[in-house]
């Protein structure tokens, strides 16, 4: 068997490193990154010692209460890197140690965790479950890029000595999948949890409903699915999540500390709605302007801001309340988001208003897209900002950055690219232009990459639209601005297309990049993918 990268010569290091004292281009050279773990996002603090601990043939995992969970995640690491391991409860009985410690969240915050590594073992400390998974997930990326897929090689495997304190700059962390326009299923969906894992990203907002289809179960509306699902944009696939997948996937992204966040756009790209239910619909159609469509034809175009709800209608809102409320029946996170983009109708901030108003009726808290801030929301609402222009009459409203410059992930990854938008920014969104966002918003709450999909049409083009990107996105939401370095990040994801080649992911190539031993793998999973911590 062979040795794997974790070579003793890292020895010949003489000093003890600091990412966060080597940002000079002269510290930068003394610092061998072939024998570093590149971590993405790179961690608030971390201080590498010029030591090596040789994982032993025989391991025990010792976790305290509360500790149980992430003691599972990291055996099953070390089970798919063949290593000997058992699980133990306790206060001192292993060489490897997961406690959880909630004395830690005045000083790490919840999400935060300290990752040890010395002579004596490995320790991970956290304030929370989430804390401790994130933990190994900064120690997964220690580990041979092999160990996402199908073989290792586990012998003598050593991990380079660090003790790293961490926490993430926002709480919202997260990316957006259009499964309305072409539609994405729960496969397709936990892969991509288990990506979003990988770098710490922690929401995941579907955009379940759009003029093209109608992608979510909802019992009381049957014909949302036996109709308005059946379409989708020109090329895309059609389809629904029934509620019981739904389920699932929110199960198994919560397990990863990924909450979801359903969208059901309104009053605007309505259009799938209409189809199934014509009598929403104001009379003649007037409701439906210019004329793209009318039902029972389908919608398989691109135009956005030509349908909506007859909002005169009382019984559009008694729709919206009896949707709500079975998305919010089956829906563990706080948040449901009701769209509220690109629509003009002398009703609007009425309607915004009412729906923001079910929502809270119903116990969650409301997100709309930037627009309804210029409806007199309550404040609890969250704006997602996608331009950044609308002139919000809501004072201090929390604030998810969504800016097209930045964030939009349908935008190509380099001038002319083929089946991409580039009505935001011509030239695209390169790995720069995401790397280049900063705010001093005390209202923001995080960072949000969508991928809207009238150009997405399979897993490959949306793995290609989101990565690497999304790793970039995952630094900016994670690691404070002072600490952020491009040329560093750079350096560090060029070790991650093999990671990423592992676990199936096609990846955009980014020539920004110099792109180590990627060979773009064909079978997708990871050493994460389907286990199950309960
Ligand atoms: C704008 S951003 C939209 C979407 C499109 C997207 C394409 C926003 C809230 N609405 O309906 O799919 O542009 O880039």
């Amino acid at each position: 068997m062979k040795t794997i990268f974790f070579k003793l010569s890292g020895l010949l290091i003489l000093f003890s490193i600091s990412i966060s004292s080597c940002k000079s281009p002269e510290t930068n050279q003394q610092q061998d990154l072939a024998e570093t773990p590149a971590i993405i996002p790179l961690p608030a603090t971390i201080s590498w010692q010029d030591a090596y601990y040789k994982i032993p043939s025989d391991n025990s995992i010792c976790y305290n209460k509360g500790g149980q969970k992430a003691a599972g995640w990291l055996n099953q690491l070390l089970n798919k890197a063949d290593i000997n391991s058992e699980l133990s409860q306790g206060d001192n009985c292993g060489n490897w140690k997961v406690f959880l410690d909630p004395d830690l969240e005045s000083t790490l915050g919840e999400e935060g965790y300290i990752l040890d590594i010395s002579e004596n073992g490995i320790s991970l400390k956290g304030a929370s479950e989430a804390g401790l998974f994130y933990a190994v997930q900064t120690l997964r990326q220690f580990f041979p890029a092999e160990i996402e897929g199908s073989s290792i090689a586990s012998e003598d495997i050593q991990l380079r000595q660090v003790h790293i304190e961490d926490q993430p700059l926002y709480s919202w962390r997260g990316t957006m999948v259009d499964v309305a326009r072409s539609f994405f299923g729960l496969e397709y969906l936990k892969q991509h949890v288990d990506r979003m894992a990988l770098y710490k990203l922690n929401r995941l907002h579907l955009h379940l409903t759009d003029d093209q289809g109608w992608r979510i179960e909802i019992k009381s509306k049957p014909k949302l699915t036996e109709i308005g699902s059946k379409s989708s944009v020109k090329g895309g696939n059609s389809g629904f999540l029934t509620q019981e997948e739904y389920k699932e996937l929110q199960d198994y992204a919560l397990a990863r500390n990924i909450i979801i966040i359903p969208e059901i756009d309104m009053p605007g790209h309505i259009y799938s709605a209409l189809v199934s239910y014509p009598e929403l619909n104001c009379a003649e159609n007037s409701n439906i302007e210019p004329k793209r469509a009318t039902p029972p034809e389908f919608y398989s175009g691109y135009e956005v801001g030509w349908s909506r709800f007859c909002l005169e209608n009382p019984d559009t809102y008694k729709f919206v309340s009896e949707v709500i409320g079975e998305l919010v029946e089956i829906t563990k996170g706080p948040w449901i988001h009701i769209g509220g983009d690109e629509i003009e109708d002398p009703l609007y901030e009425t309607f915004v208003v009412k729906a923001d108003s079910i929502v809270r009726k119903y116990g969650k808290t409301s997100i709309g897209w930037e627009e309804v801030t210029k409806a007199e929301v309550d404040p609890s609402l969250i704006s997602q900002n996608w331009t950044g222009r609308t002139e919000s009459v809501v004072e201090d409203v929390r604030v998810i950055e969504s800016i097209c410059t930045n964030f939009y992930l349908d935008h190509a990854n380099f001038p002319g690219q083929e089946n991409t938008l580039n009505w935001c920014k011509e030239d695209g969104v390169s790995i720069a232009d995401v790397y280049s966002f900063e705010s001093d918003n005390k209202n923001v709450i995080g960072v949000e990459a969508p991928v809207w999909t009238e150009h997405v049409l399979n897993d490959e083009m949306m793995d290609d639209r989101f990565w690497p990107r999304g790793a970039a996105v995952a630094e900016i939401a994670w690691t404070k601005q002072d600490k952020r370095e491009f040329s560093d990040f750079v350096e560090r994801l060029s070790k991650h297309g093999k990671r990423l080649d592992e676990m199936g992911v096609y990846f955009h190539p980014s020539p920004e990049v110099e792109w180590s031993d990627s060979k773009k793998a064909k079978t997708r999973g990871s050493v994460f993918s389907e286990y199950d911590p309960e």
